[in-house]
């Protein structure tokens, strides 16, 4: 960011906080009950997840504007750098027994105008069977539900995971008390959150849902959009079974990507 820029946005934001202020005409208490609200959430590891559930997707809006290839949607709070690159045929990091439902994640990676992309690296994470994440959650084996892995010669990938759950933030942080006061729940419908990297195109960061999940229309993150919701295949007879699953039922989610060259 050039400091022009930063003079500009932050110019612009202060005086839109200070007419806020006479408009509402905020007292000292409640000027102190809003920065401790942003302390606390500091205090209680929540500063990302906080500004995550109210902003983020305005910026992956704006972005997506310009974007010609698949929308992107917000990265959330849980992403962490040095997933474990995986090999083939992939399946997500999970413990013996991982609960869940096991879930497919296939589909194929192309250009704009369709041209499939090999060797596009997809970076995966998402919550367990409880809703946790690794790597935030005590308790779950770090990486857990982490994976990095590539688009093979044709652009189709295809990983095996586990089903997730609706999220819901915690209810007792910081967070989760401004939520109450706004009579809102805690709850983001299920997804997977995928990062999409190749050097010669726009690295992407996304979300995938499921249709028919609930919370589709009520996220509390605001970040579901039309071009993100992927139909989920259950798969319950035998003429489902392929070489790759030898058992009984499974899900299949599958989504194609276009990727905005550089
Ligand atoms: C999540 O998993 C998430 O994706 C967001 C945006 C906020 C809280 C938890
Ligand atoms: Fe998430």
């Amino acid at each position: 960011m050039s400091n022009e820029r930063i003079k500009t946005v932050v110019e612009d934001l202060v005086q839109v906080l200070q007419d806020f202020m006479h408009k509402h005409e905020i007292s000292h208490d409640e000027y102190r009950v809003a920065t401790d609200v942003i302390i606390d959430s500091i205090k209680a590891g929540e500063e990302s997840l906080f500004f995550d559930v109210f902003f983020e997707a305005e910026a992956t809006d704006i972005s997506n504007k310009a974007r010609k290839g698949s929308p992107e949607a917000i990265e959330g709070p849980f992403y962490c750098v040095g997933a474990p690159l995986l090999s083939l045929p992939y399946v997500m990091p999970q413990r013996i027994n991982e609960r869940g439902d096991v879930l497919y994640f296939r589909g194929r990676i192309s250009d704009t105008d369709g041209k499939p992309l090999p060797a596009v690296e997809l970076d995966l994470w998402h919550a367990d069977a409880d809703g946790l994440y690794s790597n935030i959650h005590p308790d779950i084996p770090d990486w857990n539900l982490r994976g990095r892995f590539q688009t093979d010669a044709d652009g189709y990938y295809e990983v095996k995971t586990i089903l997730p759950p609706p999220y819901e933030i915690p209810k007792n942080g910081p967070t989760g008390k401004v939520l109450s006061a706004l009579g809102r729940h805690f709850f983001r419908p299920a997804h997977l959150h995928v990062k999409i990297r190749h050097p010669k195109y726009s690295e992407m960061t996304s979300q995938l849902y499921f249709e028919g999940g609930e919370y589709l229309d009520n996220d509390v993150a605001n970040a579901v959009r039309d071009g993100l919701i992927a139909r989920l295949v259950y798969r319950n007879s035998s003429a489902d079974l392929v070489t790759r699953e030898l058992s009984l039922p499974f899900y299949e989610l599958c989504y194609d990507f276009k990727l905005t060259p550089l």
